[in-house]
């Protein structure tokens, strides 16, 4: 962040006035913030007697307060911290951690810590019963108040929509790098809706909702992944968006995914692992591991580049038949599940294809028996002829002039053609489920709204970053904009709107970076896409545009030594990407012998998840996955622009994957990075609730219900009904009621009161009459 706005904010936060016996917070290079008691002043220097038992003689303006009555459990909600800063937010969620609250909010966003161990007690179906019930505030934070929220506002906005045609779907955006609990978070969230939106589960047939939940376990299984952040990594993006009918039930649902990682299909490296469903493939029964020819996983090369084959606490054999039993809740037939695993097994075959140079110069051919019997094993899994598949790796047909030649390719080069079909065959693979769990959900045209929940990969940063980690971060900028603008310009603009007097707040803006990545023409994506299209291009000469491009930007670095990495800084940190496989890796194409090969298979599911390709489409020219994705993302956030979103921001509080550490550091840079710090200040110092003036009367006229009468002024009359309740510091717009935090809760409760009141006038008269 920016270190004059952080003074800034610290200096607004910071601490007025100090005496001695001041409770203070002192920064800390290593844990952040100590905590001490101000022990002797002389002018502007003061001696603090610290915690830890040190002493320090610093300055008034580098301290902070700290609130000597801060309760020992915590506060649920950030806003009702006495002192709002960054220490006090720290300790709140540290405090709230070690008692196992892991979930806090900031206003209406909600803060997930992430625990590392099973809290059981969080989740089942009494809980999700508790909070149907009630209201946001009145239950301790968690996703099922964000769910319940999402629901319940459809629905009222739902009865109000048909006169002003208002929007009414609803969003969760649940965000936070890799490991920090989304796709969990997102699970819970799922469950909750489905618990709300389900049928009693008496018909028989397997329930929508109960095939929007089991659709998780399978797209897990084969496209999620061990990775050095995280042992069940999400390796694509999702966004399901649940429909509801006019009874507010669920009545569809469709899942879209992102961009799932290919690479790795064929590499992998210490300590990470392939996906999923190549290991319980690997545990299966016995006869259906013969069936298809494979055990061990430590014999197939996709798989023992990395020394890494068991995860913690996994039985891979008993993920195989709970996959299997996920497969048939959302509609995949047995046959269909067979052919599934078939493939899965042939392309580990696949992988144990060595090529060595063949007869003729230049060519090649499998290398021994060994790889020989891979080949065969494959071309009877796919239900394809063994010299055609071999062909397909070994040779390349060039059309000219309408002319056909064969040409051969060396043993580096099928290697690479292989590794292309196996990658293929799996995306494609992938893309198929997810089209087949829809079509069996089905979707409802007619559905009156629809509850998204996004849950995509994290940012992430490695040793090594190459295009996919590149896609994922963009994606992750891309989000944080939408927060940032819902958050603070939304914010911003309505306060301008109606001519609030509010001091601005300044954040940060991605917008640039956004610009360096994807403008058109003229960004990374944009010249990546060129060099792609011109034959001669490399990754060197790719590199070295990017340099001249962007040598002034300030986003865009040449790292010291570096020839052709980039270094792009992104808001959550730098990232330096290896350019190396960009262009390769940024093509989308189908090798046209490969389609070909697959498309005649004996198995009709293998042949049609290959459709025989139209002579035009086989001469068009390159397709971008970079661009695809980029217009992906532009079509998801114009979706999520038509609805209202929710927040959910996963924090992990530590890099060694274990229960009960808490990083400070670490933690505080995923509160800056995420705007959540900001986030905290605007609903603090901001008005975070508004009521049109109608609707305000509406609701509080029994306040003051004979003084509401006699006025036909709205102003006046919401004017009256808050002096009424002695609310004190709201701020009055052009069409709404600006009320400071918890002012509606006070008013709430007055109405209540009185709605009690009367309601026992009313029994008791009714009583006396009996
Ligand atoms: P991610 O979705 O944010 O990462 P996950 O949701 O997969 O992260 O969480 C990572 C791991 O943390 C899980 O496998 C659990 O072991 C643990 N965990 C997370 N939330 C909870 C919770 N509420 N209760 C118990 N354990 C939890 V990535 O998909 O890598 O960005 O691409
Ligand atoms: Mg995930």
């Amino acid at each position: 962040m920016n270190k004059k706005l952080r003074d800034e904010k610290r200096e607004a936060a910071g601490v007025s006035k100090v005496v001695v016996g001041s409770q203070v917070w002192l920064e800390d290079p290593e844990v952040a913030w100590i905590d001490g008691e101000v022990s002797e002043i002389h002018d502007q220097d003061i001696k603090v007697q610290l915690s830890t038992g040190k002493q320090i003689v610093t300055n008034t303006n580098s301290v902070h307060a700290k609130d000597p009555e801060f309760p020992e459990t915590g506060v649920d909600d950030m806003t009702k911290l006495a002192y709002l800063h960054e220490p006090g937010v720290l300790q709140n969620l540290k405090c709230r951690y070690d008692h196992d609250e892991i979930y806090t909010y900031t206003g209406n966003i909600l803060i997930a810590v992430n625990p590392f161990k099973r809290l059981p007690h969080l989740y089942d179906k009494d809980v999700m019963a508790k909070y149907k019930g009630a209201a946001l505030a009145d239950l301790s934070p968690h996703p099922y108040a964000i769910a319940h929220a999402a629901y319940r506002h459809s629905l009222s906005l739902h009865t109000h929509a048909q006169m002003v045609n208002q929007e009414i779907s609803q969003s969760i955006l649940v965000s936070g790098e890799s490991g920090a609990g989304k796709t969990e978070s997102t699970k819970n969230l799922m469950q909750y809706l489905a618990f709300m939106g389900g049928r009693p589960s008496s018909e028989g047939r397997r329930s929508v909702e109960q095939q929007v939940l089991e659709s998780n376990p399978v797209l897990e299984a084969f496209g999620n992944a061990k990775t050095v952040r995280n042992n069940n990594s999400s390796r694509f993006g999702k966004f399901v968006e649940i429909q509801f009918n006019e009874k507010a039930r669920i009545s569809g649902a469709a899942i879209r995914t992102y961009l799932l990682e290919r690479s790795r299909v064929c590499q992998v490296s210490d300590p990470e692992r392939n996906y999923h469903c190549f290991y319980m493939l690997c545990a299966a029964p016995p006869e259906e591991s013969e069936k298809y020819k494979v055990g061990n996983p430590r014999k197939f090369h996709y798989l023992n580049q990395s020394s890494f084959y068991e995860l913690n606490g996994v039985d891979e054999s008993k993920e195989y038949l709970a996959t299997k039993k996920a497969m048939d809740v959302v509609g995949i037939s047995s046959d269909e599940q067979d052919a599934i695993f078939r493939v899965v097994a042939a392309i580990l075959h696949l992988g144990n294809i060595e090529f060595t140079k063949g007869s003729e110069p230049d060519s090649s051919q499998p290398k021994d028996d060994q790889s020989r019997f891979h080949l065969e094993t494959a071309a009877e899994l796919f239900m394809c002829d063994k010299t055609a598949l071999e062909d397909s790796f070994c040779t390349r047909v060039i059309v000219t002039r309408g002319e056909s030649i064969k040409k051969c390719l060396d043993p580096a080069a099928a290697a690479v053609s292989r590794d292309a079909f196996a990658k293929i065959v799996y995306s494609t693979l992938f893309d198929w489920l997810v089209s087949k769990i829809n079509n069996t959900i089905g979707q409802d045209s007619d559905s009156k709204f629809f509850i998204g929940v996004l849950d995509i990969y994290g940012f992430e940063s490695f040793k090594t970053n190459s295009f996919e980690q590149f896609c994922i971060n963009l994606t992750n900028e891309k989000l944080q904009q939408h927060f940032n603008q819902h958050v603070f310009k939304m914010e911003q603009e309505e306060y301008r709107k109606e001519e609030i007097d509010w001091s601005y707040i300044e954040f940060e803006d991605n917008q640039d970076i956004l610009d360096l990545i994807e403008k058109k023409p003229g960004g990374i994506l944009a010249l990546l896409d060129e060099a792609c299209m011109f034959p001669r291009s490399t990754h060197e000469t790719f590199a070295e545009k990017l340099y001249q491009t962007f040598k002034d930007h300030k986003r865009f670095n040449k790292p010291k030594l570096a020839k052709t990495d980039f270094t792009v800084c992104h808001y959550a940190g730098d990232v330096t990407y290896q350019s190396e496989f960009f262009l390769d890796k940024n093509k989308d194409y189908v090798v046209a012998e490969h389609q070909a090969l697959l498309n005649a298979s004996k198995c009709s599911f293998v042949s049609k998840l290959f459709p025989a390709i139209s002579e035009e489409s086989k001469s068009s020219k390159f397709s971008s996955l970079g661009s695809k994705f980029k217009q992906q993302l532009q079509s998801l956030l114009e979706t999520l622009s038509h609805t209202e979103p929710h927040y959910v921001r996963c924090i992990k509080p530590n890099n060694l994957l274990k229960p009960d550490i808490f990083e400070n550091q670490n933690i505080l840079q995923q509160l800056r990075c995420g705007g959540v710090m900001e986030a905290i200040r605007i609903s603090c110092t901001g008005f975070p609730t508004r009521k049109p003036f109608s609707e305000f009367v509406e609701r509080f006229k029994i306040i003051a219900p004979d003084a509401v009468k006699k006025s036909n002024d709205e102003i006046k009359s919401s004017v009256m009904l808050l002096e009424k309740a002695k609310i004190k510091g709201y701020q009055i717009g052009k069409t709404k009621i600006f009320l400071r935090v918890g002012q509606m809760a006070e008013l709430d409760a007055c109405r209540t009161e009185i709605l009690g009141r009367s309601a026992t006038k009313i029994q008791a008269k009714y009583l006396s009459h009996s």
